[in-house]
């Protein structure tokens, strides 16, 4: 369902704060999509339907969700998701594609990459009960952080951007 329907305003004031945080740092509004432009994809170029020499999925979870439940831990924090894995490992200059599966047949997910700086990357939608795939292909070693944006603080991840293959 609707991410923030049923949610403590606890878990909403945390959400906004997140969001209004990521999107100043680059002064573009949250409900915008956008892949790398030209300075951020001297960090990550990221394409669509290329081939390449590593793949990762990841699934969105449903931990407590109204339908399902616990009753009592959705009363308490709201519907709960995450990503997972929540914990991705690539190679720098190694083009990885990360294919994203929503899982729920009828809640909205999307992906907000950050790098290490704390600059907003990229942000694309999951659509319900699809699969999207991009490329990754990272130019800088480094912990990059990523969230749905409609289901914070639960919703998160790290990248962790190793140094390039040798050999
Ligand atoms: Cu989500």
């Amino acid at each position: 369902m609707n991410g923030n329907t049923g949610r403590s305003v606890c878990g909403l004031t945390a959400a906004a704060s997140l969001v209004a945080a990521l999107s100043a740092s680059i002064g573009r509004a949250a409900e915008a999509t956008y892949l790398p432009d030209a300075t951020a994809s001297k960090v990550v170029t990221v394409t669509r339907g290329e081939t390449a020499a590593a793949g990762i999925a990841v699934f969105t979870q449903a931990v407590a969700i109204k339908e399902t439940g616990p009753k009592e831990t959705v009363a308490r924090f709201g519907e709960v998701y995450a990503f997972s894995p929540p914990f991705l490992a690539v190679h720098q200059g190694e083009p990885t594609m990360i294919s994203f599966r929503n899982l729920q047949p009828d809640d909205e997910h999307d992906f907000m990459l950050v790098d290490p700086a704390g600059n907003v990357l990229m942000r694309v939608m999951l659509p319900p009960l699809q699969e999207t795939s991009y490329v990754f292909t990272f130019h800088r070693a480094g912990l990059f952080t990523f969230y749905c944006t409609m289901h914070q603080p639960d919703m998160s991840g790290q990248i962790l951007v190793l140094a390039p293959k040798r050999g």
